[in-house]
Formats: C-alpha cells, structure tokens, sequence
C-alpha cells in the first residue's frame, strides 16, 4: 500500500452551487474530476493530523465508487478516522446528526438531492463542517478558488474497502468505521417527539401513507414509521432504495411524486399522506385531498411548536429563504421572537442556529429543519406533523384553515423553467435588473409596486455578505413576485418565478392558489419579458 502523488490540471467548472457541486454523472467519471474536487476541499479546511470525517451518500449511481476513491483520498491525507454509513449510505440529515453526535470535524455527503440518478442522471458532492452544516459560502468560494489551480492530488493505492459490515477495519494509517446509518438518526428522533403519542394516534386507525420515492429515506422510514411507531407496512411506499431512483425524479412535489398524490386524492383516501426526496432532507406534506405548501407548512410548525416535547419551551426564533413566503413572519410576530430572511440555500441557516438566534429555519422548496441538525429534514417534518396531529386530533384541512383564519393565508406559488438557454435566462434576470427605475411606483390593476431590488444579505452572525440572490418585485400590499436563477440545475438554466399574495379574507380560503396568484402571474411575465425572450408558453413544473 503505497501512498501516491498524482498530477493533474485544473477543472474549470468546479464551482459549488445552491447545495455543493452538482454535475451530470459522466462529468464526474472524467479522469481526475473527483479527486481534484475532493483535494481542493481537503487543501482548503486545514484539517488537523488524525481528524475525523462523516462519509455518506443518497445511494444514487456512482456513490460506491465515489466512496472508495474518497476513503483512500483520506487516508492519503492524513485523516485519523472515517465513518462511513454502511454501504455508503447516509440521509442528508442523518450524516448532520452523525458529524455532530461524535464532534467530528466535518463530512463529505454525496447526492443531488431530488435531481434525477443514474449513469445519465446526476450527482453531487458538498463538504459539512463541524457543526454538522454545509460550508458556508467562504468555505465554498476557497474550494473553488483551488479546484482553479490545484496541480496535484494524493491518494492511497490500495485496494477496495468493504463498507458493507458494521465494525472498524485499517486503510494505511486510518480507521474506515462502518456505522448503521439508521440507528443514530432515528435515537434522534425519538429524543424530540412524543413517540408514544403518534405510536397511539396510529394504533387507533389514524391512517398514513409514506412514499420514500425509492430514495435514501425507505430504510429510515420502515425503522421510525413502521418498527418504532407501529405504522403498517402498507403505510409505506417505495422504500427499497434503487440507485436510479426507479427512473423516477426524486423531488416530493405535486408532479413527480403523482403516485402518492392520486392515492391522496382518490377513493378512500388515507388521513396523512408526505414524501421526501433523493436525500432524504425535503418533505412534501398532504391532508385528504389536500396539499400543504411548504410555506405554510414552516408557518404551521411554528405556531404550533410547543405541542412537541423538544420545542415546549418556545423557539428562539424563525428563518426563511427570501423566496419562501411571509406566512412564518406572521407568527413570528404573534409569538414576539425573531423571524431572519436569508437568500436561498441552507447553508445561510447555520450560523443563526449555532448563535442560538433561532430554532425552526424553512425553504418553499419543501424544506424544514430545526437546530437539531444543520440540514432540513424530511423524515423529521413527517414526526412533528404527526406529533401536532396526535395532540389536536383534528384533520391536516381544518388545522391549515384554522391557521389562515388567525393569521390570514398568503397564497403562494412558485413556477419553474428548466432547461432554458443560458443567455435567453440570463436576458430574462438583467431586463428585470436594469428595469427597477421604470417599475418602481409603476401599478397594475390593483397592484402597485412599492420597491424593487437584488436582495443582499449581510449575515448578522459573521457579516459576510451574499449579494444578487434574486430579484424581488413587492407590492404595497406585501404581495411579491421574486425571479431568480436556480443553482443546483446540471443542464442548462433553470429559472424560478415565486408568486405570493396576501389574503386576510377567510370567504376566499377555499379557493385555488392559482386562481388567486393569477393576476400576479400576468404581471411576472409581462414586466420579465419571459415569453418574449425564452419561447417559452409553459412552466415545466408549477408548485
Ligand atoms: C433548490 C431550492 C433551494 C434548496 C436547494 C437544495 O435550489 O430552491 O431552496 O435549498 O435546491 O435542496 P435552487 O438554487 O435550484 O433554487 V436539495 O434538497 O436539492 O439539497
Ligand atoms: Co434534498
């Protein structure tokens, strides 16, 4: 076993995104590409002799070769110790509990999230710090500026690992631990939730349906749903993890996970239906014949928080991506703490939790989280719902409209365009930018826009400041319209239009979001010119 010096070029492309580097699966296969990714992360966290590293993935095509190449990359630089999920495997917020629960000194999660797998598909790598939580965006920008230079990497010559039994074995120098995936994360759980409760709620008929998308969460789930809280095993769907997901897209929404939703929607409906994604860190959230915005969702947690034993005390305070509606800002306001709007990304949440500034953070994106973890956590969004519906025993319908009858219901939309041409996008985002003279005061029907900008955002934590993350168009009345170009896409541009109109007016709760956004959404296009300039009629996905 020998210890290599391997020389190699620079890769010009190797910037993290939203969420780490997110590249099609033949792009990662290139000689060389991983490794310099991962040494240009290695040479940028200064990393004491003998650290310890979290290693995990979603399971998608290429994460055991990738987790070979990169135990042996770790050996070869100096790291003491790797625990790494069995059979490569962690969830997204499972590899956050791991990192923290042993102070290790960060990990490297493989996924793309609810990006499609496969050998066409894509995939993803991204590095955590101590605190369990993507590097910020400091961190990021160093790994970049040296995958721009590196000319060399180290790694091991050795041959495969196993990483398919429990136990400790050598690798050079350093321990490759191979830990349950599952055990540590679900202890976890059962810390912060009334398991005896939901373990009730379900014995007495209350029904769920629990679709895992055939993605990392299945085992997670059959061990908290199904052993620990009794679910039945008909509760659960898709949980045999595939690394292709199934040729599905592993992205909990109305469009993709249409499985769950006609059984939601249909004949005989279950009380309780959710999904989480390739991952295992977003969350879909449906009643009978009902769907939960995310938005609402975070709103929801929050207002009814201290019907969880973990949160009984009250909460810190409250985050949300700038995008994720204001419905969380109103009951901030009723419980007089702190809501924080950070640009989008979780990697923004993690210094207002470690500060103590707040404890439940949200994305519209179908992410929610607490300080439990430093990620969002789809498994954990499933329990504290099921956690509020075994204390209120009312339907998932009547607690959303009651909700709204207290607070007033922002109605949100959000309409994606993916695969556009990069310079049409592009064209899209500065017509917007250079229009903000013309459109400041400017009204539409009943609409009158009161400012438009670049939201910037100083970090009350550090003071790092992240600017250009998205354009906002808000109205006198709070409504908003925000365009903004997505960071974890692989082929193309992807651009996002987030609609959000407030309504106070309890006789229109029952109508469609759409019908209500539908002003805003001719308002979007007109003042974007995004017909014009992309070609495009149609969003491809409308959440
Ligand atoms: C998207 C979402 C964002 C989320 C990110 C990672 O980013 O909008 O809210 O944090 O995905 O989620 P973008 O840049 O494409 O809009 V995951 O579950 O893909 O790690
Ligand atoms: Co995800």
């Amino acid at each position: 076993m020998s210890l290599r010096t391997i020389a190699t070029q620079p890769f010009p492309d190797q910037k993290p995104g939203t969420s780490g580097l997110r590249k099609k699966v033949g792009a990662f296969r290139q000689p060389h590409y991983l490794e310099n990714f991962v040494q240009a992360i290695f040479d940028s966290i200064a990393a004491p002799q003998g650290a310890t590293l979290v290693l995990g993935g979603d399971g998608r095509y290429y994460n055991r070769q990738a987790v070979q190449i990169i135990l042996k990359m770790a050996a070869a630089n100096g790291f003491g110790k790797v625990m790494v999920g069995r059979g490569g495997i962690l969830s997204t917020p499972a590899a956050s509990c791991v990192i923290r629960k042993y102070k290790t000194f960060g990990g490297i999660i493989l996924s793309a999230s609810h990006n499609p797998g496969g050998p066409d598909g894509d995939f993803g790598i991204k590095f955590n710090s101590s605190n369990g939580g993507p590097a910020t965006e400091t961190v990021t920008e160093a790994i970049f500026a040296k995958s721009k230079t590196i000319s060399q990497y180290r790694i091991l010559d050795a041959g495969d690992i196993q990483i398919d039994a429990l136990g400790n074995s050598m690798l050079g120098e350093m321990t490759v631990e191979v830990i349950d995936p599952v055990n540590d994360y679900a202890e976890l759980m059962k810390s912060l939730f009334n398991f005896p409760a939901i373990k009730a709620l379900l014995a007495e008929g209350f029904r769920i349906k629990f679709d895992a998308m055939h993605a990392v969460n299945g085992p997670y789930a059959v061990e908290i749903l199904q052993r620990r809280l009794g679910a039945p095993a008909d509760s659960l769907m898709n949980c045999v993890p595939l690394e292709d997901f199934g040729g599905g897209h592993p992205d909990p929404n109305l469009t993709y996970a249409h499985e769950l939703v006609e059984i939601m929607y249909g004949d005989n409906a279950p009380d309780f239906g959710a999904a989480s994604d390739g991952d295992g860190d977003r969350n879909m959230i449906l009643g009978k014949k009902f769907f939960v915005t995310p938005s609402d969702s975070l709103a929801l947690l929050a207002a009814n928080a201290t019907l969880v034993p973990a949160y009984s005390k009250g909460l810190a305070g409250v985050a949300r991506s700038m995008p994720t509606s204001a419905a969380v800002d109103r009951v901030a306001e009723a419980l007089n703490i702190p809501c924080f709007e950070t640009p989008t990304g979780w990697k923004f949440f993690g210094n207002l939790m470690d500060a103590g500034k707040v404890t439940l953070c949200g994305e519209e994106s179908f992410g929610t989280g607490s300080d439990h973890v430093r990620e969002k956590d789809g498994l954990w969004a499933v329990l504290f719902w099921l956690n509020i519906l075994a204390v209120r025993r009312q339907p998932v319908e009547k607690i959303v409209y009651e909700h709204w009858e207290k607070y007033g219901r922002n109605v949100y939309s959000r309409y994606d365009y993916e695969g556009l041409p990069n310079d049409a996008a592009q064209g899209v985002m500065s017509h917007l930018q250079a229009s903000f003279g013309t459109l400041s005061g400017a009204s539409f029907g009943k609409y009158t826009i009161k400012l438009c900008d670049d939201f910037s955002y100083t970090d009350p934590v550090d003071g790092s400041v992240s600017s250009k993350q998205g354009v906002r168009i808000i109205f006198s009345d709070g409504s908003r319209i925000i365009f903004r170009l997505s960071g974890t896409g692989t082929e193309g541009a992807t651009l996002r239009i987030y609609l959000e109109a407030y309504d106070a007016d309890i006789s229109r709760h029952t109508l469609d979001a759409q019908v209500v956004l539908a002003e805003l959404l001719k308002i979007a296009l007109d003042i974007s010119q995004l017909r014009q300039r992309t070609g495009r009629e149609q969003a491809t996905v409308i959440t």
